[in-house]
């Protein structure tokens, strides 16, 4: 297995415990409805009133502080009469669940916000339209962009990408590769927006932003608007709440949460092992196809350097680890990263989104494709909490949304041009083995400039620290 980053010897130990709350167990044969149903901020006091409001719900929104002090759940009308006799303090933002999501499906159906016409950003796409757009942006510039399928989903969805790169700047040679995706959990519908936006700005703009030139020059950028297609498209056609994927667990309930299956310390805390959960690990560490599509794809793509999975919501900008308390051995580079991402928020549109750990930053949370990323492939691995009170936010966010989160994951595209420009990558396969270093003594001994490695002109011994350097850290 190739190695991406070299690693400070560090102990890691695991202990703490899982904080989210759980499922919607039954599968509906309709659509279904949450007809009185309320989207509320609890704010508790004491473990006992914790430990009471987790039980009066099954849907806990933001899990951005599960804990002592304030976080949102839905409540049926049921438990929301039991949540007021309880004296726990609630502020109720959504009266009305389904008053919301038949507001929206009557809008979608009428053509979006904006009209059929009207700006793509303007409302929320389905998985057609999401998939077309991406044709859109190919067609504009088939020299800049192009369209791959990687695999398919349990029910035989195509997962795809759109891969941005100007493969005529320095042809031949490996760049750093940029992984971003959205929708790895289903509703989380400002996710592939936000991700889209990303592929658009690139592909429109490269010709008048001497910045984002430069970056699809230098860099591989690969996006996938819909990491989980089957639950992506139940959330439009069945159930707007659905989170996970739509594997029938053969007990009446359905869905693995794709994002506690990956191969990481799997089944650690902050993961259920009860298939009705919400956050259900599935039987086995990449027991699901949309989890093992992506892991094969990043095995096949050793450049990768940096990854964003975007979700929703509770603003914050998150790494690894989930699954431990303990920081990890890149913590000061994530931390660095993590700032000037969160600046480069703010100066958008002012929101402030909070950077830190999984576990420390938002709960435990084991089997994360961010821990996976990094602590099975070394690749520097990141991961957004968009915007928005709820997982549907009035489509007047998407563009908001997208547009604070677009130089923050520029940045990643950025430091990793930076860090690492394959220089040491002789043979130019984009993998570091003992080729490279064949190559390079070979190339040396002929003065081919390529062993240049320091960039000084000329080839001396300062080329084989330069390069030997390099190479241990992959750049
Ligand atoms: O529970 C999750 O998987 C994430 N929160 S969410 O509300 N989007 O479901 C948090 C765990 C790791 N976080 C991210 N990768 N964003
Ligand atoms: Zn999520």
């Amino acid at each position: 297995m190739p190695t991406r980053l070299t690693w400070p010897a560090v102990a890691l130990a695991a202990f703490g415990a899982p904080c989210t709350a759980q499922p919607m167990a039954s599968e509906p044969s309709a659509v279904v409805r949450f007809d009185g149903h309320k989207a509320v901020r609890v704010t508790v006091h004491t473990l006992r009133e914790l430990r009471t409001a987790l039980a009066l719900t099954d849907d806990v929104w933001t899990c951005a502080g599960v804990g002592i002090g304030s976080w949102d759940a839905r409540f049926s009308p049921e438990q929301f009469t039991a949540l007021r006799l309880s004296g726990i303090p609630f502020e109720v933002l959504e009266e009305n669940i389904q008053a919301g999501i038949d507001e929206m499906n009557a809008r979608l159906r009428a053509g979006g916000a904006a009209g059929r016409d009207g700006p793509w950003f303007a409302d929320y796409k389905n998985p057609v339209q999401i998939s077309d757009y991406v044709d859109e942006l190919v067609a504009l510039r088939p020299d800049l962009a192009s369209r791959r399928t990687l695999g398919q989903s349990l029910e035989g969805r195509d997962i795809y990408a759109i891969r941005i790169c100007n493969d005529a700047h320095n042809p031949g040679r490996c760049k750093p590769g940029l992984l971003i995706h959205g929708t790895q959990h289903a509703r989380e519908w400002i996710t592939p927006m936000t991700v889209m936006y990303a592929a658009d700005r690139l592909v429109r703009d490269y010709d008048t932003d001497p910045y984002l030139h430069d970056l699809v020059d230098r860099v591989e950028i690969w996006i996938i608007p819909v990491f989980n297609p089957d639950g992506y498209q139940h959330t439009w056609s069945v159930n707007a709440n659905w989170r996970k994927n739509r594997r029938n667990n053969g007990d009446g309930s359905f869905g693995v949460d794709n994002n506690r299956n990956w191969g990481h310390e799997w089944g650690g805390p902050g993961a259920s092992a009860n298939p009705s959960s919400e956050i259900y690990r599935g039987p086995a560490p990449f027991s699901e196809p949309e989890n093992r599509v992506f892991r094969d794809f990043v095995l096949a793509h050793p450049n990768i350097r940096s990854h964003n999975d975007v979700h929703s919501y509770g603003q914050l900008i998150l790494w690894p680890w989930g699954y431990t308390p303990q920081v990890s051995p890149h913590e000061p580079t994530f931390g660095a990263i993590g700032q000037i991402m969160r600046a480069r928020i703010l100066a958008v549109h002012g929101r402030d989104y909070r950077p830190g750990p999984v576990y420390t930053n938002i709960y435990p949370a084991s089997g994360v494709s961010v821990d996976w990323m990094y602590g099975d492939q070394g690749i520097y691995a990141l991961s957004f909490e968009m915007r928005g009170g709820g997982f549907h936010p009035s489509p007047t966010q998407i563009l908001p949304g997208a547009e604070e989160a677009f130089p923050a994951l520029m940045y990643q595209a950025e430091w990793i041009a930076a860090e690492f420009p394959f220089r040491a990558d002789i043979n130019d396969d984009c993998r570091y083995t003992i080729d490279d270093y064949i190559g390079f003594q070979t190339a040396f001994a002929l003065g081919d400039p390529r062993a240049d490695l320091d960039g000084s002109g000329s080839l001396n011994v300062n080329d084989f620290t330069a390069f030997q350097t390099a190479f241990a850290l992959r750049r």
